[in-house]
C-alpha cells in the first residue's frame, strides 16, 4: 500500500516509538505555553487539543501526512462538486445546502443555488402555514404534532438536532421520530397522538426503505381508520424524497413533496429538506441559523491553513491514535443533556463513512479506517464506563463537548457539571502515580502492608488523550458549526485512508438476506436452506409466530412490490 510505504508514514511510525514513553504531565510541566500553542479559538467555539500525546514534531509530521495525500486539493474537489463518490458516480455537496444563495455551481444540468433556494422557500412556506395554524387538518383543526418517519440518515440527524435545540422550539408543535421497524416504536408514538392534528413527514431519500415504508403504511392505516376518506391524506402526509414516482404511488400529493438530490448523502442530509421536522419544530429561522453555523465552519475548513484548521487537526489526531497507537475506539462525551443523541448521530456519520475495507481503487487496506465511536452524556457516563477510560490497559481517546452557558441555570448545577468535566480531562491526562497513591494512603492511616496491597488498584496511569470543545452556548448556529466540524473531520480521515467516505455498501447484504428470509418466516414449510444456526432461529420464530398469531397468513407487503 502506497500509504504504508510512504516516507511520512514511516517517519510517524518511528516518531511514535520515540515519544511513546513521554507523559503529558511532563509535557505540560516543560512548556507553560502548551495550551496556548495547542488550542484554537474560532468564534464561539474553542478547541483545546493540548491534552494529546503529541509534540510539535508530531503535528509537523501529521500535517505532512495530510499534504502528502493532497488533502487541500481533494477538499476543493468536494466543494467544487466533482464526482468524488466514485462507486456511485456522484458529487458530494451537502456543503452547497448551507451556502448562501447566489453562487454559481451546476450539477447534472441543474443550477444548485436556485434549486436549493426553491426548496428552502417551500420549506419556509410550509413552516409558516403549519406553525401559524393556517394549515388545517381534515376536521379544520391546526396541527399540534409532527411525526418524522425515517431511518438512518433520514432520522438520526433531525432527531439529534431537535433534541439538542429543544429550548429553541416555538412551542406550537411537538415533534416525534419513528424509525424502528419494531411495531412498538410507531404504536407507542401513535398512542399519544390525535389524527385530526397530526402531520406525518415520510422522510426517505429513496422511498424504498423497508422500515420507513412499513411504518408509513401503518401510520396511514391508523390515520384512515379515523379519517376514513383517502382525500384527507393530503392534509396530513408530506414526503421528503428524491423519488417522485414512489411518493405519488404511496398516495402523497406531489405538492406536498419536498425534493432533495442524489448528491446529498443520507447521513449528510439534515441540511436538506430532510431537516423539515427540525424547521417545523424550531421555526424556519432557527433552521436557517443551523445552516449559517455550518456554512461558517465550511468556510473555516475551506480557507484556514491546515495547521490552524479545526477539522483537519481533529482528523489527524484521530489518525494518530487509530493507526499509530492501534487504538480502536473513540469516546464522545457531551457535557450537555440536550446533546444526548449526539454520540448516536456521530456513530453513523463516522462509522458508516469510513468503516471501509478497501480504498477508492478497490485495494484491500492494511490499516484501520476508523475507530468505534461511542459515548453518553457526562456526568452519567462518569458513573458508568469512565472506570475503563481511566484504568483499562489500553487507552481510549475522548472528545469532551461543553457549552459554557446552561439553558437551565438551576442553582449550582452547571458549576458542578463543568467542574466534573474539567476534572475528568485533568485526571485522564495526569493520572495518579505510585508515589502519590502511597502518600495518600499513608496520610489516611493505612499501614505499610495495606498500602502495598491497595496501591496497584489505586494507580491511574494517566497520559490518556482528550480534546475539549468549548462552545459559548449550544444554539442553532454553534450546533450547525459543531456538526459540520465533525463532518469535515470524517472527510479528512477518509482522504488520508484513501477510502470513499460517501458510499455504504456494507449495509446492503443484511437487507438482501432479510428480503429472502421474510417470506420464509411467513411460510408454512420448515426452513432448511440456510446454515443450521439461521435455520434454527427462523424456525424457532415461525413456531412462536404460529402459536402467537394462529390466524396469520402469508401476505405480500408493500415493499415486496418495489
Ligand atoms: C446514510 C445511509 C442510510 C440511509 C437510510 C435511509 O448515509 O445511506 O442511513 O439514510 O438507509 O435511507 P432512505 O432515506 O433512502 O430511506
Amino acid at each position: 500500500m502506497a500509504l504504508l510505504r510512504s516516507a511520512v508514514w514511516s517517519a510517524l511510525v518511528s516518531h511514535k516509538q520515540e515519544i511513546e514513553k513521554l507523559h503529558m504531565r511532563q509535557l505540560f510541566q516543560e512548556d507553560a505555553n502548551r495550551f496556548e500553542r495547542l488550542s484554537i479559538r474560532w468564534g464561539s467555539l474553542m478547541l483545546d487539543y493540548s491534552k494529546n500525546r503529541i509534540t510539535s514534531r508530531s503535528m509537523e509530521l501529521l500535517l505532512d501526512l495530510a499534504r502528502s495525500v493532497e488533502l487541500e486539493k481533494k477538499r476543493d474537489e468536494m466543494f467544487a462538486g466533482e464526482a468524488i463518490n466514485s462507486t456511485e458516480n456522484r458529487a458530494v455537496l451537502h456543503t452547497a445546502l448551507r451556502r448562501p444563495s447566489g453562487y454559481s455551481l451546476e450539477v447534472d444540468g441543474l443550477d444548485l443555488s436556485s434549486e436549493i433556494a426553491d426548496v428552502l422557500a417551500q420549506m419556509k412556506d410550509c413552516c409558516e402555514r403549519v406553525i401559524s395554524g393556517t394549515w388545517k387538518g381534515y376536521t379544520g383543526k391546526r396541527m399540534t404534532d409532527v411525526v418524522n418517519i425515517g431511518i438512518g440518515g433520514s432520522d438520526l440527524g433531525p432527531c439529534m438536532v431537535a433534541e439538542a435545540l429543544r429550548p429553541f422550539a416555538h412551542g406550537h408543535l411537538q415533534v416525534h421520530f419513528v424509525s424502528n421497524i419494531d411495531g412498538t416504536h410507531i404504536s407507542e408514538t401513535l398512542k399519544k397522538l390525535d389524527p385530526e392534528t397530526t402531520l406525518f413527514i415520510i422522510a426517505s431519500k429513496t422511498f424504498t426503505t423497508q422500515e420507513t415504508l412499513t411504518n408509513a403504511m401503518s401510520a396511514r392505516d391508523w390515520f384512515l381508520t379515523h379519517a376514513a376518506d383517502k382525500s384527507h391524506i393530503a392534509k396530513h402526509f408530506v414526503a421528503v424524497s428524491t423519488n417522485r414516482s414512489k411518493v405519488v404511488e404511496f398516495g402523497i400529493d406531489e405538492a406536498n413533496m419536498f425534493r432533495f438530490w442524489d448528491w446529498v448523502g443520507g447521513r449528510y442530509s439534515l441540511w436538506s429538506s430532510i431537516g423539515l421536522s427540525i424547521a417545523l419544530f424550531l421555526g424556519f429561522e432557527c433552521f436557517q441559523e443551523l445552516l449559517n453555523g455550518a456554512y461558517a465552519m465550511d468556510e473555516h475548513f475551506r480557507k484556514e491553513p491546515l495547521e490552524g484548521n479545526i477539522p483537519v487537526l481533529l482528523g489527524l489526531l484521530g489518525v494518530w491514535y487509530n493507526n499509530f497507537f492501534d487504538v480502536q475506539s473513540h469516546a464522545v462525551i457531551p457535557y450537555d443533556q440536550y446533546l444526548h443523541r449526539f454520540p448516536a448521530f456521530l456513530q453513523q456519520l463516522d462509522m458508516e463513512s469510513n468503516g471501509k475495507r478497501v480504498d477508492k481503487q478497490g485495494n484491500t487496506v492494511e490499516y484501520a479506517t476508523g475507530p468505534v465511536i461511542w459515548g453518553e452524556p457526562g456526568t452519567n457516563s462518569q458513573h458508568a464506563f469512565f472506570q475503563l477510560l481511566h484504568q483499562s490497559p489500553n487507552f481510549i481517546p475522548a472528545d469532551f463537548i461543553v457549552p459554557l452557558k446552561s439553558r437551565n441555570p438551576l442553582g449550582e448545577h452547571h458549576d458542578i457539571l463543568l467542574a466534573n468535566c474539567f476534572a475528568q480531562t485533568e485526571a485522564l491526562m495526569k493520572g495518579k502515580n505510585e508515589q502519590e497513591v502511597r502518600q495518600e494512603l499513608e496520610a489516611a492511616g493505612y499501614n505499610a502492608s495495606e498500602v502495598n496491597t491497595l496501591m496497584p488498584h489505586k494507580v491511574f496511569p494517566g497520559n490518556r488523550p482528550t480534546n475539549t470543545i468549548l462552545l459559548d452556548e449550544l444554539n442553532p448556529y454553534t450546533l450547525g458549526a459543531l456538526i459540520a466540524m465533525y463532518e469535515h473531520k470524517v472527510f479528512v480521515q477518509g482522504i488520508i485512508w484513501g477510502v470513499n467516505s460517501f458510499d455504504q455498501w456494507g449495509v446492503e447484504l443484511g437487507k438482501q438476506l432479510a428480503k429472502a428470509i421474510y417470506p420464509e418466516i411467513q411460510g408454512i414449510e420448515r426452513v432448511s436452506c440456510h446454515d443450521s444456526s439461521t435455520n434454527a432461529l427462523i424456525n424457532a420464530y415461525r413456531e412462536a409466530r404460529m402459536k402467537n398469531l394462529p390466524d396469520a397468513n402469508p401476505q405480500l407487503s408493500f415493499f415486496d412490490e418495489i
